[in-house]
């Protein structure tokens, strides 16, 4: 695959009715730090988002060769403590509701550090990871993981099938939107799935990103924005059944999809059903919804700017908490770098003493904080704001405001300028 091509048929149906939506200009990957000398061999690329009109598919006009992307990744899941928490409750949902089928083979694509396996180890278990980030699967190892490294699809789903045999339970967690090879991939987990087996996969849901204004979630990593009916279109070509649903609040709002063989024809829930009439009458099937999104993030872009200029313009210092690959598509898209902000911490060592990428701001330790302690935080990592905010309340307590950016958008309506988050008695008042 070149280096990067542009989209022209959809990834989903193949269709060649690929109209543009939106567009955020040309930017560097999201999860390509930088060490300080090497900003001027920095590559940026298109990023924008079409709308396939034949199966409802949002996704990336440009698709960039998924090895540069995740060979070497710099995201460890296991760095973030309420995602530790949140694959911790999600197995244990898993194994209650699907007690049988998480006693046999368990794998888990795109599985990382074995954040979301390590909860399924014991005698009686048998777990499988499988991740092409050779870098990060190593982790895995020390949380009792056994990793195949390598990229999911039809083939190595075959030579995993022959090895240890077919899968009663499969999961795929913030995955499926990062392989440009939507149907090899899902051939692969219906090669791989046992009768009776059961596949779950969380999602971004791109009902949030419309609703909360989450354009930061767009990045090259991820090709597609899924809803529950684009998703539906894709598993049908594969003969898999959606029979449940739930939406969960990570990474700013996901979907949580059970899926079996059509053949076992598990009965589809209420809720699956709620949803896709809400997503009709949402409009989610539709371009004209996309379109009038499009003008949402240059919003943003212009207060957040401002305010934060107007902010430095009265010498204040004002620190981003938490290097995340959304933050480094809202900091390029809003032209934020190192006069606007001036520092950034993040808990992921591999992160700690580079530069973020496109903006080139640099990120340290989170104990830099105490050290230089700035006026303002800008919460990078959002999805985790109320946790970040509690672990940092001594930074409110000494009079520090918190900025949460895309918080701005209240039921949809923007607030006349960014919020000002300060957390009192656990309650965010603006200012
Ligand atoms: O889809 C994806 C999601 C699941 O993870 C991947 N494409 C890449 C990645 O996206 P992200 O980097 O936007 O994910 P997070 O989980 O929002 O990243 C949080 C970042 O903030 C990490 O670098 C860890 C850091 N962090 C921190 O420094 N202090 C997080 C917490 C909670 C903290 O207290």
């Amino acid at each position: 695959m070149p280096l990067v091509r542009k989209n022209k048929r959809c990834a989903l149906c193949g269709s060649r009715s690929l109209k543009e939506v939106l567009s955020l200009g040309s930017l560097a990957l999201a999860n390509n730090f930088l060490l300080k000398n090497a900003t001027r061999m920095e590559i940026k690329f298109p990023l924008s988002l079409v709308f396939c009109d034949q199966c409802s598919l949002v996704q990336l006009g440009h698709f960039v060769d998924p090895k540069i992307l995740f060979s070497n990744y710099h995201y460890f899941s296991g760095t973030s403590k309420p995602a530790e928490r949140h694959f911790k409750a999600y197995s244990a949902l898993i194994k209650r509701r699907f007690a049988q089928q998480s006693r046999g083979l368990v794998i888990d694509v795109g599985s990382n550090d074995g954040i979301f396996l390590k909860n399924f180890r014991g005698k009686a278990m048998r777990i499988l990871g499988v991740d092409p980030a050779k870098n990060v699967t190593k982790y895995a190892s020390k949380n009792g993981v056994k990793t195949i490294s390598g990229f999911f699809g039809k083939k190595l789903a075959e030579k995993i099938s022959k090895a240890h045999g077919p899968a009663s339970l499969l999961t795929a967690n913030n995955v499926l939107a990062h392989t440009p090879l939507l149907n090899d991939f899902i051939g692969g987990v219906r090669l791989l799935l046992k009768q009776g087996g059961v596949f779950v996969v969380e999602a971004q849901y791109v009902g949030d990103l419309l609703e909360k204004n989450e354009f930061d979630n767009i990045y090259h990593e991820h090709y597609f924005y899924f809803s529950l009916t684009s998703l539906m279109a894709l598993l049908a070509r594969h003969n898999l059944r959606v029979f449940d649903v739930e939406m969960v609040n990570t990474q700013g709002g996901s979907l949580r999809v059970y899926i079996g063989r059509e053949e076992d024809g598990r009965p589809v829930s209420e809720r699956v059903k709620r949803l896709l009439t809400e997503e009709m009458t949402r409009g989610l099937d539709s371009l004209k919804t996309y379109r009038s999104f499009a003008n949402q993030p240059q919003y943003l872009k212009k207060w957040l700017r401002r305010f934060i200029i107007s902010l430095k313009s009265k010498g204040s210092k004002i620190a981003g908490y938490g290097a995340p690959a959304k933050g480094n598509t809202l900091l390029q898209y809003c032209n934020l770098g190192p006069m606007e902000i001036d520092y950034i911490v993040d808990t992921t060592p591999i992160k700690q003493g580079k530069l973020t990428p496109g903006s080139h701001i640099p990120i340290f330790a989170p104990g830099h904080l105490r050290k230089n302690v700035p006026d303002y935080i800008l919460i990078l990592a959002w999805n985790y704001a109320d946790y970040i905010m509690k672990k940092e309340r001594w930074f409110s307590e000494i009079g520090g405001k918190f900025i949460i950016p895309n918080q701005n958008l209240i039921n949809g309506k923007f607030l006349p300028s960014p919020i000002l988050a300060i957390k009192k008695k656990n309650k965010i008042n603006t200012l």
